[in-house]
């Protein structure tokens, strides 16, 4: 037997000393569509998110809150999980940075690097910026000596720190992106990538001495060293993967067989603003440890709020858990899904909120309300033994773009032809015109056939839009008399014929009638 195709695919592992917001509810969304998409392939699927929970910015915002550092992530991971419940994201493991098996991949991972020969120790001067956890060189520094990404005051360090020969790495790095055109995707971020490394490459700042950060995993050769948070947070992705046995023994650097593992993974989904951390360090680090790099990197763009930056210190940020109370898990998934192209930027407004809604109720859920209403009226709910190929061209075009889309990671234009075939089908009942068919006896077969077809348009639908709205197409299949939305692949094929219909209430009602 033919073992299913595996899949893995992750996202960022968010900061764990801030609010889920629509940022963060749309990476996760976009990772759970591209997942249930797999999924219904039969792909055999691994989706990973959770929090990232070391490093100085969690350890201070812990100290303002007068908590330990692991009871503010113990209280953040758990509001990041019940966020994504709600949101009817799948994902097969969350974890937390600070989870045992973790703790000992790090360092696996760093005795291996070093051990190879990539470590070495130095003094480090420059700036730090604590809300980026990243260094600044003197010439990067914006007007003022701020951050030049998010403009706030930097500290000047000089200390002791390990060093990760990165720069031995730039030439390898360079031709593996020009050698696979969709490492990175889109290609602005590809070549800004490959800009970047048009200049020397420096070495990568592995760890802080642990009397300045003392939250991080002490370094395997210097207990007086904590591991970069960066470093700690990207490694993620490989205890997920299984690639490392946490359990081996220390002298043994615990590396598996790749092969019975789940690296490398296929696609790390990530924003823009951690190009650099996933495609120049993450890939130089497992050259450094001489593991496969990771097949595709999606870097989305970014939400603002109108035109402004989303941010706590603005107390503008869009709350995804008051969208939905207000407009129900569906809605909200659609609407980011489908709002931002994906790669580019998106500016959220209520109204475009509104129109994307009433696209949902207007398009789809009248669809369904009015083809499962004739059948019952004119068929007792039962579905008519007519021809269904009635709509078999638009099907077939439909599934071609819809997959065509999704493969190359273009969600947006995916769903955009799933909503084109809900308004061809639409065009389809006004122009077969079942209430014209059902009031004269001898055109019965005509009739039969139009709700024939508009069935099996419609059980196509539920299995198109099933990736982004698992609940409200569960809620179609079921009025269609199915157990569950069939495979994507399978949906055009099921046979209409007996299926036993019943109306569909309304799927996108007013919003003051949303039940969540
Ligand atoms: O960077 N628009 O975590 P983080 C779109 N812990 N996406 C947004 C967004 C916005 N306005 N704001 C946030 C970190 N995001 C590290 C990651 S991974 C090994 C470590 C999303 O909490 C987007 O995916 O700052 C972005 O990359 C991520 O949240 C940053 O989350």
């Amino acid at each position: 037997m033919s073992q299913a195709p595996r899949t893995y695919i992750t996202t960022p592992i968010y900061y764990a000393n801030g609010e889920p917001h629509i940022g963060h509810a749309y990476t996760t969304l976009l990772a759970d569509t591209l997942a249930r998409y797999q999924r219904q392939a039969g792909a055999d699927v691994l989706f990973l998110t959770g929090t990232d929970e070391h490093g100085q910015k969690i350890q201070e915002a812990a100290e303002k809150r007068g908590l330990s550092p692991i009871e503010l992530c113990d209280e953040m991971a758990a509001r990041f999980r019940n966020a994504w419940k709600r949101l009817d994201i799948g994902h097969d493991r969350f974890m937390r940075t600070t989870e045992a098996d973790h703790l000992a991949v790090v360092g696996a991972f760093l005795t291996r690097l070093d051990a190879r020969g990539h470590v070495y120790a130095d003094t480090y001067r420059g700036w730090y910026c604590v809300h980026e956890e990243r260094f600044w060189t003197e010439k990067d520094l914006a007007v003022g000596g701020l951050c030049p990404t998010c403009d706030r005051p930097l500290r000047e360090i000089e200390e002791k720190n390990y060093f990760f020969r990165m720069s031995h790495f730039q030439g390898d790095l360079v031709r593996h992106i020009e050698e696979h055109p969709d490492w990175i995707v889109p290609e602005t971020r590809r070549n800004e990538v490959l800009g970047f490394l048009q200049k020397p490459l420096s070495d990568l700042s592995i760890s802080r001495p642990r009397a300045r950060v003392s939250w991080g995993i002490p370094l395997p050769f210097d207990s007086n060293q904590t591991t970069y948070v960066w470093v700690d947070a990207l490694i993620n992705y490989l205890t997920a993967s299984g690639a490392i046995d946490p359990n081996a023994a220390a002298d043994d650097q615990g590396f598996d067989d790749v092969a019975g593992s789940r690296w490398p993974a296929d696609l790390h989904i990530i924003g823009k603003d951690i190009v650099t951390t996933h495609a120049v360090y993450w890939p130089t680090l497992l050259m450094g440890v001489g593991l496969p790099l990771p097949k595709r990197i999606l870097a989305h763009g970014w939400w603002t709020v109108g035109r402004d930056k989303m941010s706590k210190s603005l107390g503008n940020t869009v709350d995804p858990l008051e969208l939905r109370e207000e407009f129900g898990t569906d809605a909200l998934r659609w609407y980011l899904l489908r709002e931002m192209p994906t790669g580019s930027d998106a500016s959220y407004t209520p109204e475009r909120f509104l129109a994307r809604y009433d696209e949902l109720a207007n398009v789809l859920g009248n669809l369904a309300s009015r083809v499962t209403s004739m059948i019952v009226r004119y068929r007792e709910g039962q579905v008519p033994d007519g021809d269904p190929g009635g709509l078999d061209g638009a099907i077939v075009g439909t599934l071609e773009r819809f997959h065509a889309a999704m493969t190359a990671l273009r969600v947006h234009e995916g769903l955009d032809s799933a909503m084109d075939l809900a308004r061809t089908v639409n065009g389809y009942v006004e122009t077969s015109e079942p209430w014209a068919l059902a009031k004269t006896p001898s055109r019965g077969g005509e009739l039969d056939a139009a709700l024939a077809t508009l069935t099996r348009a419609l059980v196509v639908i539920s299995a198109l839009f099933f990736p982004v709205m698992p609940g409200k197409m569960t809620e179609l299949a079921a009025g269609l008399g199915l157990n569950e939305v069939p495979p994507l692949q399978a949906a055009a094929r099921i046979v209409p014929a007996g299926l036993r219909v019943r109306k569909v209430p309304p799927l996108f009602p007013k919003p003051e009638a949303v039940d969540t």
